[in-house]
């Protein structure tokens, strides 16, 4: 097998079937080349760089195609937001804001992920047409688990320290990447024991992490990618752009989340979550061309 990021082979499985999977003995599954990209597609009225721009059925199904259009493999639904300090929305507040989207997209044939730490809209979600699930809180309720083991859905595994009200209070590690390593390693073991299909990492930027522990956990990727489990990074317009290019509005940070997504990409990372969906495809792309040995790879293939 190839070394070289965009040839390298990744895969996620389900219990059920899902666009692009083809049937195998453990049941469906995707797979895809290079780093494919995740779009947001955020239905909140006060998500940090897009609050309240997708949050109409029509707006959200508009972007979320045209997302799909510019190369996106999964678009990811999110109804609650997770900025530091936000206000929490009640289980019923946020199936009503996704459930309308998520019935939509899946009649239209889109991969979707949903975003929630509640296990009832996970359910929720899953029964109206989400195939993954995405929790920031790394699947640490066993009811998010058997949510998910019941339906058949795979998971992304998120690292977060605290809980998103309070996490940047004051984050602390002795040892910022063996600590998050070794979580999300031990979780994704507990989380296949339980029955969930298969997992996605994630190290969590920003999330109950200061900005040097973000660059720690960023240099520190290939240790996590180098292991079983497909690796996303979400690193779209957060804090950590607005301090290193001095970019105080999130919404003009999408330059520098390139530049933190390429180099996720070139560490083997299977996924990036973010905002800016053609960009990012271009860029990917392109970096793809120049590092392979020449031929064709397609690092963001629609799911074949
Ligand atoms: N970041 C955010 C939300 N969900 N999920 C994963 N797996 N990884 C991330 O890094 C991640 C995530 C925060 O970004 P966003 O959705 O843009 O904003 P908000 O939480 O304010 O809706």
């Amino acid at each position: 097998m190839s070394d070289l990021w965009p040839e390298r082979p990744h895969r996620l499985t389900f219990g059920f079937p899902v666009p692009g999977g083809v049937r195998t003995p453990d049941g469906w599954e995707i797979t895809w080349r290079g780093c494919a990209v995740m779009g947001i597609l955020n239905v909140t009225p006060d998500s940090f760089s897009d609050g309240g721009r997708h949050a109409g059925l029509e707006a959200a199904l508009a972007h979320a195609r045209a997302m799909r259009d510019a190369g996106a493999l999964v678009i990811d639904v999110g109804g609650e937001s997770t900025r530091p300090g936000a206000a929490p929305v009640p289980a019923d507040a946020e199936i009503d804001r996704i459930r309308p989207v998520l019935r939509a997209l899946a009649d239209e044939g889109l991969l979707l992920s949903v975003d929630t730490l509640k296990p009832e809209v996970a359910r929720a979600a899953l029964e109206a047409g989400a195939h993954l699930v995405n929790d920031v809180s790394g699947l640490r309720d066993l009811e998010m688990v058997a949510a998910c083991a019941e339906a058949g859905a795979a998971a992304c595994v998120m690292h977060m320290q605290g809980e998103p009200r309070t996490m940047q209070h004051a984050p602390h590690y002795d040892d910022v990447v063996a600590e998050v390593h070794g979580y999300l390693r031990a979780q994704a073991e507990r989380v296949r024991a339980a029955g969930v299909p298969s997992v996605l990492l994630d190290p969590g930027l920003g999330f109950g992490k200061t900005v040097e522990h973000n660059l720690a956990l960023l240099r520190a990727l290939p240790d996590l990618t180098g292991g079983e489990w497909p690796v996303l990074v979400g690193a779209s317009r957060k804090g950590m752009i607005g301090r290193f290019a001095d970019v105080p509005v999130a919404s003009e940070r999408d330059p520098g989340s390139l530049a933190l997504h390429l180099h996720a990409a070139r560490c083997g990372g299977a996924m990036v979550r973010v905002h800016a969906v053609a960009e990012h495809v271009q860029a990917l792309r392109v970096q793809a061309a120049l590092d392979t040995s020449g031929q064709e790879t397609g690092p963001l293939q629609s799911p074949a």
